[in-house]
């Protein structure tokens, strides 16, 4: 059985992973998880995939990881589940991830959506980490991610209360990049993704990369990163195009060499 729905050019070098579990608002099973991360480890690999969108349906991207599953477990089930190294395999992923949340998008959803690097969120959406009123806390990044994403004070009231914020709010406290009507918000990030999509692909990589080590690296630490990845784009072909291009006055042709 699949929980996922997978379509792959949606738009020239995307692929867009439907999360399918409906009737429990998407809440995240382990065999979900591990579809999930299997999909998109399997992606990562193809050439023509230049950018992945991950969404769910209009009422929920995902309302956490699944409480029925995980309700009788013992600490001993979860040392050896080891369901984190799921978590890291994503973090790891070279192409670009965007998340298109509509609804609810709460505990492991949340988190979800917050590994992703770009989030496009519909007015409808909700965000949240209300696992504390099932007598736990975070387990893979809330309490980081959405620390770093819209600060201590906002991040301690909201996962000690496990109160949900709304579209509007994640987007003025910069945890999503924008809010759209709910018909546009799946619209509005695959065409963010195809534009994308249409980048030179090693440049988007190590950009990826580079952004993503402001998180974890002190300010020298990330500024000698990034350096090493501009010096490293000079080895490639489509540095040459593209700065040819731009002297030539035309379009350039990408090779993603
Ligand atoms: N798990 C299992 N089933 C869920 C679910 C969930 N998280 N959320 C909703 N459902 C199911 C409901 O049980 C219901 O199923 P039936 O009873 O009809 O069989 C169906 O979805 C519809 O839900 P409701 O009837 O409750 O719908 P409402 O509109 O009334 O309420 C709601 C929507 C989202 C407010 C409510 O469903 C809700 O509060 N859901 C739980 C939200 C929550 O607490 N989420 C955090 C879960 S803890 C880990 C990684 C991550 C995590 C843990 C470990 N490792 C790497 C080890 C993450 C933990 C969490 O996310």
């Amino acid at each position: 059985m699949s929980f996922l729905i997978v379509e792959k050019e949606v738009r020239p070098g995307v692929a867009l992973i439907r999360l399918n579990r409906p009737e429990s608002l998407n809440a995240l099973n382990r065999a979900l998880v591990g579809e999930l991360t299997e999909t998109l480890l399997s992606l990562d690999k193809e050439d023509s995939v230049r950018a992945i969108v991950i969404t769910g349906n209009e009422r929920a991207f995902a309302a956490g990881a699944d409480i029925k599953e995980m309700a009788n477990d013992g600490v001993v089930d979860m040392l050896l589940l080891d369901q984190f190294q799921r978590w890291d395999q994503i973090k790891r992923l070279k192409k670009p991830l965007i998340a298109a949340v509509s609804g609810y998008a709460l505990g492991g959803g949340c988190e979800l959506a917050m590994l992703c690097d770009i989030i496009i969120a519909s007015e409808t959406a909700q965000f949240g980490q209300p696992e504390i009123k099932i007598g736990v806390i975070p387990g893979a990044g809330g309490t980081q991610r959405l620390t770093r994403a819209i600060g201590k004070s906002r991040a301690m009231e909201y996962i000690l209360t496990g109160r949900f914020f709304s579209a509007k709010q994640a987007e003025a406290w910069g945890l999503v990049s924008r809010v759209v009507p709910v018909e546009l918000y799946l619209e509005e990030a695959l065409n963010l993704a195809a534009e994308i999509a249409a980048m030179p692909p090693i440049a988007v990589q190590l950009a990826k990369q580079a952004v993503n080590k402001a998180y974890e690296l002190s300010l020298e630490e990330g500024l000698h990163f990034e350096r090493r990845n501009f010096y490293l784009l000079f080895a490639t072909e489509d540095q040459k195009e593209g700065m040819r291009a731009f002297m030539e006055k035309r379009p350039p042709q990408w090779k993603g060499k």
